[in-house]
């Protein structure tokens, strides 16, 4: 039956890949003192990593109550991937006022005075509405409904002089559809997601289902506010541009979402850990700061393998061009953003990314 075959592949799990935080944290004696229904909640949520033995967490949250009515498991998971002791206690804050000693004087996280020129940056966060199941829960329909929501929002934005822009959709048959090798361009210029279908771990957690059905993304006239519809989160909100300032992004965030959050309706949020996101890696801030750098002596012969090692003490995070799971440029150009997401404000977030470029570049230089 479904249920021992899945108990089954956590304990194989544990077996393969001691490491994995869904099967080190899973408890019997705590699955068996459930109900039906909140065992039943509990194996969805374990379900990637029960069948990708090589995942680094292998949880999924399925609804944005999980996180607390599950919270004896997801506790101790948070606290293990977020390296916290004790009971965590998430504060959301933007004002960049309030992190004033950590800034240049002026205010500016400027990279020119780390010696770097136009750069690409990127901030972006993710968001769940309240009113649906995570995308690992949402049938085909629920991904329709939830598109066409989000239509309505992104009408307005379009009217407005400060956004105007498009909304183009992967749906088939939608007005807004647009053509596979327009999707492709997209893509690669780093403004729309990839095939999800193609990542094992969203489509054992069922967040790659219906592919791509209720997918889409609006984009800026200017092209640097972006919103993703239907990826690992409901939302993902971002600003992109080819600057040299970080405050520009990170400012400009600030305001699109609480537009966003203005014209959708609440976002999906727990009292402990912040803003809900379908995995536990993303919760709290939900946000990934990061910037396009070149370090070709800590990625020579074309592995990431050095910098990542050299990264890791900094708090820094090493993905390749084209995101997670990519490879790095061949002139040695990699993704960088600080890897903390939970218990960390917003505004320290943004000096983490300025501070982690400053003292990875200084290991460039002496590499
Ligand atoms: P996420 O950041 O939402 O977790 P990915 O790591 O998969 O997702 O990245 C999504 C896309 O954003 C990829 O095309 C990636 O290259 C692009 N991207 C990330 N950071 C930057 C940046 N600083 N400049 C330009 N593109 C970026
Ligand atoms: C895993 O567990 O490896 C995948 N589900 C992805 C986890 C999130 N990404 C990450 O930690 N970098």
């Amino acid at each position: 039956d479904p249920t021992s075959k899945i108990l089954g592949q956590i304990e194989a799990g544990l077996a393969a890949n001691p490491d994995m935080i869904m099967s080190k944290h899973f408890d019997l004696s705590y699955y068996n003192s459930l109900s039906d229904g909140l065992k039943a909640r509990l194996l969805a949520c374990c379900k990637s990593g029960a069948e990708n033995h090589d995942s680094g967490v292998g949880v999924y949250a399925m609804q944005p109550s999980d996180y607390d009515d599950l919270k004896p498991y997801f506790d101790k998971v948070i606290r293990d991937y977020h390296k916290i002791p004790n009971e965590v206690k998430h504060v959301t804050n933007w004002d960049l006022a309030t992190v004033a000693d950590r800034l240049p004087a002026g205010g500016k996280l400027d990279l020119t005075k780390l010696g770097l020129g136009v750069t690409s940056m990127r901030v972006r966060v993710g968001r769940n509405l309240a009113s649906y199941p995570l995308p690992g829960a949402m049938t085909k329909e629920d991904r329709l409904n939830m598109e066409s929501d989000m239509v309505k929002v992104f009408k307005e934005l379009i009217e407005d002089p400060a956004y105007g822009g498009n909304y183009y959709s992967l749906t088939p048959g939608s007005p807004y559809e647009v053509s596979e090798k327009f999707y492709q361009y997209l893509v690669k210029s780093h403004i729309m997601f990839k095939d999800m279908a193609a990542d094992t771990y969203l489509a054992s957690a069922g967040i790659a289902s219906s592919w791509p059905f209720g997918r889409g993304c609006y984009v800026s006239a200017d092209k640097g506010f972006i919103v993703w519809v239907g990826e690992e989160d409901h939302l993902r909100i971002m600003c992109m541009k080819k600057a040299t300032v970080l405050n520009d992004v990170f400012d400009r965030l600030k305001s699109a979402c609480d537009t966003m959050e203005r014209i959708c309706g609440n976002f999906a949020h727990s009292k402990s850990y912040g803003y809900v996101t379908s995995c536990p890696t993303n919760l709290g801030t939900g946000m990934r700061a990061s910037v396009h750098i070149k370090i070709p002596k800590l990625t020579a012969g074309g592995s990431d393998a050095k910098a990542k090692a050299v990264a890791r003490p900094l708090g820094l995070s090493i993905r390749g061009m084209g995101g997670e799971h990519t490879p790095i440029g061949a002139d040695g150009t990699v993704d960088i953003s600080p890897s903390a997401r939970l218990q960390i404000q917003e505004a320290e977030i943004i000096c983490a990314l300025y501070e982690g470029i400053k003292n990875l570049m200084e290991e460039e230089k002496k590499a």
